[in-house]
């Protein structure tokens, strides 16, 4: 594989190139007219221009990419996450091309991509699943029947569905009825496929997922687990590795069912088989995800592997060059998603250009960004403007890096989601280890982060009162872990 196009933007784009460069592989980006001045495209041996901004007309356009492949002799694509990259038929297009897709096969994706035929095919190995029907739901008789047979509360899922979409919570038997007409007519209007099942509702789960790893002469093996319990809507905020609640038991019992799901659909390269767990430790089959994921980085800090290389010799037909055996955890890390949005707004989407932003730097801190000072936030795609990964010997290091590496992150000209996540490892929930997905609508308040106003206010009346200087040492001491510099910096020359 000489040549590499990466069908993606952002973090994402450049962290794949990188790998490819590494390797002695060429690499080419396409971008939309929004990206033009973006870092990957510039990061890129060749670029060219897709689209307009929006991803229908850009980054979805398959047909065009594959064109785009064809004219420069690219062997390789990479789709990273998100777009095309769990699109089978995108996925059968390229290789029918002959161009190598750097990922699982079209029929992997389609397996797992209906969570109905996953679950059929993880059955085959006895891999632990959430009591409740066994295929889809065919009509309101069988619906009742499923349900009084699995009790209350339950969970009816969309097959096509993901993240959360097209899921409702019923309580009793006399909401079955409405509830299921609504979960098929949604699913049928997100996905254009109203199949749906039925589950137990597991109450107050986490949320524990396994990075596996496959090659094409059979071998499979586990990366270990991701903790991602902390999220926020479906939209993951903080994910750490390992959890702090699995035993070397249980994480192997895990590791050992993610990779029989994997080969239950003939899996080829990086992948992720998701769980829920319970408050027993229970752990319960939910789905598998084909691509490389927005969190990978955890498990290659304590791995020391490199994901995407290892997709790529994958897609080249080597070997893995190492077993199960040879992998070992090492330390702790802690990646959290930094977004433009505004936790105190609900976390609408903030848009604008960032007039600062300058990164942290230091020992056992890595940031995957797409940004630079300077540049707007586009608005027509996801609005991560970057993942910030600590890596620590424990997990208290790890934290603590975390949050020196935070306090260092300088960004403005949009508000960002870096506070509430300094709020959240603070939590005594968390870092003592006992959350469950339910952390964030338990513990958050907007008026949480309002430390930074309160402050201000009090360093104003200090300063108004002609005691700052003597008072700033208590004040910062109590405040520096919140108080974002920038608008620190900016009241006071406002003040004095
Ligand atoms: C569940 C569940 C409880 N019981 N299934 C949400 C997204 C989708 N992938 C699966 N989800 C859930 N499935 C049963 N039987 C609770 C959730 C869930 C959840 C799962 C993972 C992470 C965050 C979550 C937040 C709310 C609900």
């Amino acid at each position: 594989m000489k040549k590499i196009l990466v069908a993606n933007r952002g973090e994402i784009a450049l962290r794949v190139m990188r790998s490819a460069k590494e390797m002695g592989i060429k690499t080419v980006a396409v971008f939309s007219e929004a990206d033009r001045n973006a870092p990957f495209v510039r990061y890129a041996d060749e670029a060219v221009c897709i689209g307009p901004p929006a991803s229908n007309q850009s980054y979805l356009k398959g047909d065009v990419i594959i064109d785009v492949c064809k004219k420069l002799g690219v062997d390789g694509i990479h789709p990273g996450y998100g777009f095309l990259s769990e699109n089978a038929d995108f996925a059968t297009k390229v290789k029918a091309a002959g161009i190598t897709f750097i990922g699982p096969s079209a029929e992997a994706m389609n397996m797992m991509g209906d969570k109905l035929s996953a679950k059929a095919a993880a059955k085959k190995f006895n891999v632990p699943m959430v009591p409740g029907s066994a295929g889809a739901i065919k009509d309101l008789k069988e619906a009742i029947e499923v349900a009084l047979a699995t009790g209350f509360p339950l969970l009816i899922k969309a097959s096509a569905g993901g993240g959360g979409k097209g899921m409702r919570l019923v309580e009793k038997v006399e909401e079955v009825e409405e509830q299921m007409q609504l979960a098929m007519s949604e699913a049928k209007s997100a996905f254009g496929d109203d199949a749906v099942f039925i589950e137990k509702f597991v109450s107050g789960p986490r949320h524990i997922e396994i990075q596996v790893l496959a090659d094409n002469h059979g071998n499979t093996v586990y990366l270990f687990e991701r903790e991602c319990s902390i999220q926020r809507r479906h939209q993951k905020v903080i994910e750490e590795a390992p959890s702090s609640v699995l035993t070397p038991e249980l994480r192997k019992k895990m590791g050992e069912c993610a990779v029989d799901v994997a080969k239950a659909c003939n899996y080829s390269g990086a992948g992720t088989v998701e769980f829920l767990v319970d408050d027993k430790l229970n752990f319960y089959f939910l789905e598998m995800n084909t691509r490389l994921q927005v969190e990978h980085p955890v498990s290659e800090m304590i791995t020391g592997l490199d994901l995407v290389k290892e997709q790529i010799k994958v897609a080249r037909n080597e070997k893995l060059s190492f077993t199960q055996d040879d992998l070992k955890i090492n330390g702790h890390a802690v990646e959290v998603r930094v977004y433009a949005e505004d936790p105190q707004n609900n976390f609408l989407p903030d848009i604008g250009k960032l007039e600062t932003y300058r990164i942290p730097k230091g020992t056992g801190v890595r940031v995957d960004d797409g940004f630079e000072e300077g540049m707007d936030i586009p608005i027509y795609y996801d609005p991560m403007i970057a993942k910030l990964i600590t890596h620590g010997a424990n997990r208290e290091e790890a934290i603590e890096r975390m949050l020196r590496a935070i306090s260092e992150y300088k960004i403005v000209g949009v508000e960002t989601t870096l506070d509430f996540c300094a709020f959240v490892l603070k939590h005594e929930a968390f870092t003592s280890g006992k959350f469950d997905t339910n952390f964030i609508k338990y513990h958050y308040k907007p008026e949480y982060l309002n430390k930074h106003s309160a402050d201000e206010e009090a360093i104003a009346a200090l300063v108004a009162a002609g005691l700052f200087e003597k008072a700033s040492t208590n004040v910062t001491a109590e405040s520096s872990k919140t108080v974002n510099y920038s608008k620190w910096k900016k009241n006071r020359t406002a003040l004095s």
